[in-house]
């Protein structure tokens, strides 16, 4: 049992007339929306790492935070680590949490005693999954925070380190599957390079590719029922990251033969740091099949880090989740909180405000997307905006040929009129849902 979280109860829905500031006041889980429960729609995760695992450093200072599971290097306080997380998972009711193995157990000497520690964690979680009924959305291998990954982990020069990487995701993947992990995420913050000068990229890039090919023989070998995820980020801790954006991922895939096995988690600071909006990688990777999940947290835009906030702009997550909308809303994807406090945020109170705050903005984004998916409006002028491509003129011209084309010019006499694209018009539509 753990105390951490003593005198703060469970979070209820009040209201958007409530003032008190840990209740739910736009996420009601049980609120019917297009069809489907509000959870059902945003199946949102706890990250483990950022709530649980990081100390509140940055760099230029260390630790502020003091929890009653510091420090990180023992089992008996990663169980107690465990019994604070799910109670969180609890006072939340957050159906679902995501961890990586270094989150959840002390790291041992060698790899054996990191998957017996891992082992013996996830069975404690198993227990505690089945007291709570919180569902793990997605497992993960941290790759990227112990020295032997500092040159990468698939992409290492050193094949002993793509050994341990592989045994590594093995043991990741073992666990997830135990837990009935409805995912398995690669991120690959050390998959690519700090300077060309001492890299050979195209080698790299090779061993990645097999590399996520052996995971995805394993998942099937094993008969794991997830999807396999990679999460696109353009640099940090790299200079440049290899899986830069969702169309790169996809090159990557199709290259080597796994866009029908890979899918994409995308998150919203990974968007903004490769030059993009979060809907832009949310309408390419839709567009492309391979849309899996996301990571629903923001940067600070003035700073341009990565600094892994809690969503906190309507405007902008609405967006977002109009097109996951439109592309059918999510399977087996959810929207994880990959987001951490501010390093003066001491409380567990502060933990507790800052995921009520996102679910509480993710729910009024979906919402608003939801509203417009109903009213159709954006659709209309999409539908009237390609009109001209409905005609069975204009379908036939695909399937023909410059030549032709031209003698069609010449013979019908073709002289095309510019029409408003509308933006402002549209931009003014979507202020009355947000
Ligand atoms: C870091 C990534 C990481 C992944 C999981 O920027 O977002 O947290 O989501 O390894
Ligand atoms: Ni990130
Ligand atoms: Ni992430």
């Amino acid at each position: 049992m753990t105390d951490f979280f003593n005198g703060i109860d469970t979070i209820k829905y009040e209201g958007p007339g409530s003032t008190n500031p840990l209740a739910f006041h736009h996420y009601n889980p049980d609120e019917t929306v297009m069809g489907k429960r509000l959870e059902d729609h945003l199946r949102f995760a706890v990250a483990y790492w950022h709530s649980f695992a990081w100390e509140g450093g940055d760099p230029f200072g260390g630790q502020t935070f003091l929890r009653p599971w510091h420090p990180q290097d023992d089992m008996g306080r990663a169980k107690i680590k465990a019994d604070a997380a799910f109670e969180m998972f609890r006072i939340l009711g957050q159906p679902f949490y995501c961890f990586h193995d270094a989150d959840v157990r002390p790291e041992g000497a060698d790899y054996r005693e990191n998957t017996d520690r891992l082992n013996e964690i996830t069975d404690y979680f198993a227990g505690k999954m089945e007291d709570t009924g919180t569902r793990l959305l997605w497992g993960t291998a941290n790759m990227f925070s112990h020295r032997r990954w500092m040159s990468g982990a698939s992409t290492n020069p050193d094949p002993d380190v793509f050994a341990f990487a592989a045994a590594t995701v093995k043991s990741c993947m073992d666990a997830t599957q135990k837990l009935g992990g409805e995912n398995y995420v690669l991120w690959g913050g050390r998959e690519g390079y700090e300077t060309l000068i001492n890299t050979d990229m195209k080698t790299e890039l090779d061993h990645m590719g097999r590399f996520l090919s052996m995971v995805v023989e394993y998942k099937h070998k094993i008969g794991f029922k997830g999807q396999i995820l990679v999460e696109p980020k353009p640099q940090e801790p790299s200079k440049h990251q290899y899986d830069y954006d969702a169309a790169t991922c996809y090159g990557f895939l199709q290259k080597y033969g796994l866009e029908k096995e890979v899918k994409l988690n995308l998150e919203q600071g990974h968007a903004i740091l490769a030059g993009h909006s979060f809907e832009h990688e949310i309408a390419t990777a839709a567009a492309l099949g391979v849309l899996g999940s996301i990571d629903m947290n923001r940067n600070d835009y003035q700073s341009g880090w990565d600094t892994d906030q809690f969503p906190n702009n309507v405007p902008e997550v609405a967006l977002a989740y109009y097109h996951i909308l439109k592309a059918g809303g999510f399977t087996q994807g959810g929207t994880n909180f990959d987001a951490k406090l501010r390093r003066q945020s001491l409380d567990a109170e502060d933990l507790i405000a800052a995921h009520v705050g996102g679910m509480d903005v993710c729910a009024r984004g979906l919402k608003a997307a939801a509203a417009m998916m109903e009213d159709g409006g954006l659709e209309d002028e999409l539908n009237e905006r390609y009109a001209g491509w409905q005609t069975a003129e204009a379908k036939a011209m695909l399937e023909s040929d410059l030549g032709s084309i031209t003698k069609r010019v010449l013979d019908q006499d073709i002289n095309p009129e510019p029409r408003s694209g509308r933006q402002e018009i549209l931009e003014n539509y979507i202020n009355r849902f947000v």
